[in-house]
């Protein structure tokens, strides 16, 4: 009779165990979350360069967001151009000092060019964005 009894509390005991096993599952996902900050900022400084020669950029779900600046006194735009020299997508404009702009590339991995083009400009505005 009283090992009935204890097979029944084992029973109750192993299923309240599984019911909070089950509500702890699933949490902390973070799919779907965009991420605050630029994956790679580009600054326009004077003297017609780029503030770097070569970036880098890991993509999230196959795209890179690019944060823009121009940091000199003159106007520029910032493309993000292809082997071919095609934009990947529509450029920004950084038409004066302090002036910013947010891209959004879907690109695969692999070597792209990050130019100015206005004219004059291109020669020396022309870095190199790799994206991983
Ligand atoms: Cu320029």
């Amino acid at each position: 009779m009283s090992s009935t009894v204890s097979t029944r509390i084992s029973a109750v005991v192993l299923g309240v165990s599984l019911a909070m096993l089950a509500a702890c599952g699933g949490s902390g996902s973070t799919a779907g979350t965009v991420p605050a900050d630029a994956d790679v900022t580009v600054r326009a400084k004077e003297g017609l360069v780029w503030d770097a020669k070569s970036y880098t950029a890991t993509s999230h779900d196959g795209t890179v967001i690019l944060y823009g600046v121009n940091d000199s006194g003159l106007a520029h735009n910032l493309h993000i151009v292809d082997k071919d020299d095609k934009d990947v997508t529509t450029g920004i404009d950084l038409a004066g000092s302090g002036s910013s702009g947010t891209m959004t590339l879907t690109v695969a991995p692999g070597e792209y060019r990050i130019v100015c083009k206005i004219p004059g400009h291109s020669g020396t505005m022309n870095a190199t964005l790799t994206v991983n």
